[in-house]
């Protein structure tokens, strides 16, 4: 409420100030910015591009001591459909000497200050991994973890009722079931296993590409010095909380862990609807069973505590799959009496894919493989309902990867596609077209040049990963860096609910926000100023929470671009 009043006071002064022109017209138009940079910052040898909106003949970059160290000409104007309007671009890559710098255009009074250093990334990354602690049900967030966001636990979860819907001779409807832990999955307070699967599948692949890097990785949470690295004692935190969705009496996974409406905006230890565990589908059974077996391989071996734990995953990993072989068509319906998010899907080819390929990886039993084979379509970007990617991951990172040649060519393809799309582009974009969760896919994007550049070496996979951090860092239609707590100019109104009810001015930090889209208009009324041009259609409120929410999946892919990047990727 009060950040509300405080956002609404600024809005109000920005457009008196732009209403008002010098001699006195009144212009309609707020000004957009001029220069559009990634606010986090660059490693010296990273190429440098910014993008800007004016019509200087050229720019300066000055030094701290305020002499001039490079000077260049913009491009020419290039437009793109997306944003509806036309940029320039100024690169000024050359610049490989840390420190802190300032950016001047031609005709323009503003200097923009940007810094080059070795490691820009670093908080960002442990923020962006933090944020999955901050967003933990059923445990406080103490001081000593979560400073000034510290908040008493919510949502226990020691008293699920079963729903109608998921029902059956062994559980009927109002059995009382526990299933403590996990992470809340957004700005609202429920539990889906769809989404935690991709989430949970993306932080343990952050590590098992990174190890060296992850190991020695540590974000202060409860469990640090634990004798585990930190990104996998987080994933632990929501992997077990999975395993509780699992039916023991069949091996059946419940689709979600939900109130019936979504809980108003008050803190998580205020919140006292009745929680349900709602209808098994084959869809969050395959995704679990992915996910189980993944974590199965990445924790055997870890120490003895993970190694006894791989077991269980896998052993739950064949009881979800036999479940779904059993259910092989059961699609999530939202009950009448449900009104929280779906995560519904149609099409389960790729789950069936990529619960195939992670049993094969873990088993090595042919019967997955010629199940996987059978599944395969051409690699996407990976969302929480195109997986199918993250099985072809799996498979060409493993050491089974020679078995795959034709899906490394077709996979290898693909982001070169994307790399395509990128070089035609104004905003030097590889994403056009913007989803609800549209900086999700820009982060997943980035996440498929990584696993491009490990298989290949190819410089050009680096390169373009600097174009994903560069676009969510700021240089992109908005201008917003769209990272909490980071950036001279981010989101401060999240759809969130402890960042919109707690007491703290600024929001829960390292939360990747949805981005822009068009998908839904009106989340905050018919006339929010939504631009009606897709990469400009944000605002920073809380009502929006098709722009302006964060989700775990979100996040993942951040942690995965950001820690690898701040291991060694970008150096050189
Ligand atoms: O990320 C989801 C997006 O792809 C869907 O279009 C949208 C509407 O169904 O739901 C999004 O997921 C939301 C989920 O349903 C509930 N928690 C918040 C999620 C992020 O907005």
């Amino acid at each position: 409420m009060k950040k509300n009043l405080i956002h609404i006071a600024y809005l109000l002064i920005l457009i008196f100030i732009s209403a008002c022109s010098s001699d006195g017209k009144v212009e309609n138009q707020v000004m957009e910015d001029e220069l559009l940079f990634n606010q986090v910052g660059y490693t010296p040898h990273a190429a440098k591009k910014a993008l800007i909106r004016t019509n200087s003949g050229f720019f300066k970059v000055l030094d701290s001591d305020g002499n001039k160290v490079l000077e260049g000409k913009p491009s020419e104007w290039q437009t793109w459909e997306e944003s509806g309007d036309s940029v320039r671009s100024i690169d000024f890559s050359e610049l490989n000497k840390a420190g802190n710098y300032s950016l001047q255009l031609e005709g323009s009074k503003q200097s923009y200050a940007f810094t080059i250093s070795d490691r820009p990334l670093e908080e960002l990354a442990k923020a962006a991994l933090k944020s999955f602690y901050f967003n933990r049900t059923a445990m406080p967030i103490e001081p000593a973890f979560g400073g000034k966001w510290s908040r008493p636990a919510g949502h226990p979860d020691n008293e699920v009722y079963v729903h109608a819907s998921a029902a059956d001779q062994n559980r009927p409807e109002g059995t009382v079931i526990s299933s403590q832990g996990g992470w809340y999955d957004a700005g609202d307070y429920n539990k889906y296993i769809v989404n935690s699967s991709i989430t949970t599948y993306t932080l343990l692949l952050a590590y098992q590409i990174n190890q060296s890097y992850a190991d020695n990785f540590t974000i202060a949470i409860p469990e640090t010095g634990n004798g585990i690295p930190d990104i996998i004692n987080e994933a632990l935190y929501n992997l077990r909380w999975m395993m509780t969705m699992q039916d023991p009496n069949d091996g059946g996974v419940y689709h979600k862990l939900t109130t019936k409406r979504f809980d108003d905006f008050i803190m998580p230890h205020q919140a006292s609807k009745k929680r349900f565990v709602v209808q098994k589908s084959t869809a969050a059974a395959l995704d679990f069973a992915a996910t189980m077996s993944y974590a199965s391989r990445v924790l055997g071996g870890l120490n003895s505590e993970t190694t006894e734990l791989s077991r269980t995953c896998l052993d739950a990993a064949h009881k979800a799959w036999t479940w779904a072989k059993q259910h092989p068509d059961i699609l999530y319906e939202q009950p009448s009496d449900i009104h929280t998010g779906a995560y519904d899907d149609v099409n389960l080819k790729d789950e069936w894919f990529w619960a195939a390929s992670e049993m094969y990886l873990s088993t090595g039993d042919l019967g997955f493989l010629k199940s996987l084979n059978s599944f395969y379509s051409t690699p996407e970007v990976p969302t929480w309902k195109k997986v199918g990617t993250l099985g072809v991951i799996s498979l060409l990172s493993s050491s089974k990867s020679s078995e795959f040649e034709s899906y490394q060519f077709d996979y290898l393809n693909y982001v070169d596609k994307l790399l395509e799309i990128e070089a035609k582009s104004a905003y030097h974009t590889c994403i056009d077209t913007m989803a609800w969760g549209s900086n999700s896919d820009i982060a997943n994007a980035g996440l498929l040049k990584v696993i491009a550049y490990k298989l290949s070496e190819a410089d050009k996979y680096k390169i373009s990963i600097q174009n994903d951090l560069d676009y969510l860092f700021g240089r992109n239609a908005t201008g917003y860096c769209f990272v909490t707590g980071f950036g001279d100019k981010s989101p401060m109104n999240i759809h969130h609910r402890p960042s919109a009810t707690d007491d703290v001015v600024e929001p829960v930090p390292g939360f990747l926000i949805g981005g822009p889209n068009t998908v839904v208009m009106d989340d905050c009324g018919s006339d929010s100023g939504r631009s009606s041009f897709p990469a400009k259609s944000y605002i920073d409120a809380e009502c929006s929470f098709s722009t302006n929410e964060i989700a775990i999946n979100w996040n993942a892919p951040l942690v995965l671009l950001t820690t690898i990047c701040d291991a060694y990727d970008m150096k050189d």
